[in-house]
């Protein structure tokens, strides 16, 4: 298979070859794509160094499928010239999410929705990932009426510029930054740019792609993302009020039994979900599971992922793997 990675010089493109690597996808030719300005720089892909090429060269080289990172204009741009070359493309922006033309698409969820005509894939925003993949089934179970999310976001979800200002800060040298305020020691309550509405658009991708990848516009979402100085993985406190009640050991069960979740609740032994060991995982970490006290069929629940990977890369492969295996690529 023939595997373009665009944006093969940022965080996310960085960690797609890592896990391509790793869950060994059958890559016959690594195709490593950027921007006019890296082209020529050297990556590495099982120990193998390979010089990043550039847009047209990568359509010409006519790949099975081309895994974007490379940012939203990047994407509206060329991925409709790559899926007119016959080419794959799963983006990883949100140029196509809320398109009504593109599938939203987490794998635990409803890849079996893709055709060999879906030619643009949307690979949804890391928050969300996360978020749906541990609520999913218990929507199935439960159903949800309402959600009430608060992020605990990393800083490797702004990139590479968000990471040296943390480190700079903390190290006390000067250097770009990411974020209008320091980050080290501090809690910044915007994720993006702010809309008329006064939610960020952070906050509203959870609101609208929850809604599109559960296919259930009924699903009231509310959402308040906040960037912390961390670097493993997102956290969530998600507040989910069912239309049917449940047993909390019911609920513990369904999640422990879904795939890509791994349930950490284990009060006694002070085991739930931390970025410190999310990182570098592919799964959803659930915990913190209690009921709410104030309000009929209404859980809380702590959801931490390694947004890198689960919110961005492995969902990716994934979708990738999965249209692999369909013979769909
Ligand atoms: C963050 N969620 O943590 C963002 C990064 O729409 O894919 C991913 C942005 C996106 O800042």
């Amino acid at each position: 298979m023939k595997v373009a990675v665009v944006g093969a010089t940022g965080l996310v493109g960085t960690k797609m070859m890592q896990v391509l690597a790793e869950r060994n996808f059958p890559v016959t030719e690594l195709l490593p794509v950027a921007s006019e300005k890296s082209v020529g720089k050297e990556v590495t892909f099982k120990g193998k160094t390979y010089k990043v090429i550039g847009m047209q060269d990568a359509i010409d080289a006519k790949p099975n499928v081309a895994i974007f990172s490379a940012g939203g204009n990047t994407s509206l741009e060329w991925a409709p010239k790559f899926a007119a070359a016959g080419i794959t493309v799963i983006d990883n922006s949100s140029a196509w999410r809320m398109d009504a033309t593109k599938k939203l698409v987490v794998p635990e969820i409803n890849a079996h929705i893709l055709t060999t005509e879906d030619k643009i894939i949307a690979n949804p925003n890391c928050s969300t990932i996360q978020m749906v993949v541990a609520l999913n089934p218990l929507h199935s179970k439960y159903k949800i009426k309402r959600l009430v999310i608060s992020t605990y976001q990393s800083v490797t979800g702004t990139g590479k510029k968000a990471v040296d200002q943390l480190f700079n800060e903390r190290n006390k040298t000067e250097g770009e930054k990411a974020y209008p305020y320091p980050i080290d020691l501090n809690v910044i309550p915007q994720i993006d740019v702010f809309l008329d509405n006064g939610y960020t658009k952070e906050e509203m991708k959870m609101v609208n792609e929850t809604k599109k990848i559960l296919q259930d516009d009924s699903i009231r979402v509310t959402a308040t993302a906040v960037r912390i100085p961390v670097m493993g993985g997102h956290s969530e406190s998600v507040n989910v009020e069912f239309e049917k009640d449940f047993e909390l050991e019911e609920v513990k069960e369904i999640l422990s039994n879904s795939d890509g979740i791994i349930l950490q609740d284990n009060l006694k032994d002070l085991v739930y979900p931390m970025p410190l060991w999310a990182h570098e995982k592919d799964e959803v970490f659930v915990g913190r599971l209690r009921r709410d006290e104030t309000q009929a069929n209404t859980l809380n629940m702590w959801i931490v992922s390694d947004n890198l990977r689960k919110g961005a890369a492995t969902n990716a492969v994934q979708i990738a793997e999965y249209l692999a295996s369909k013979n769909m690529l």
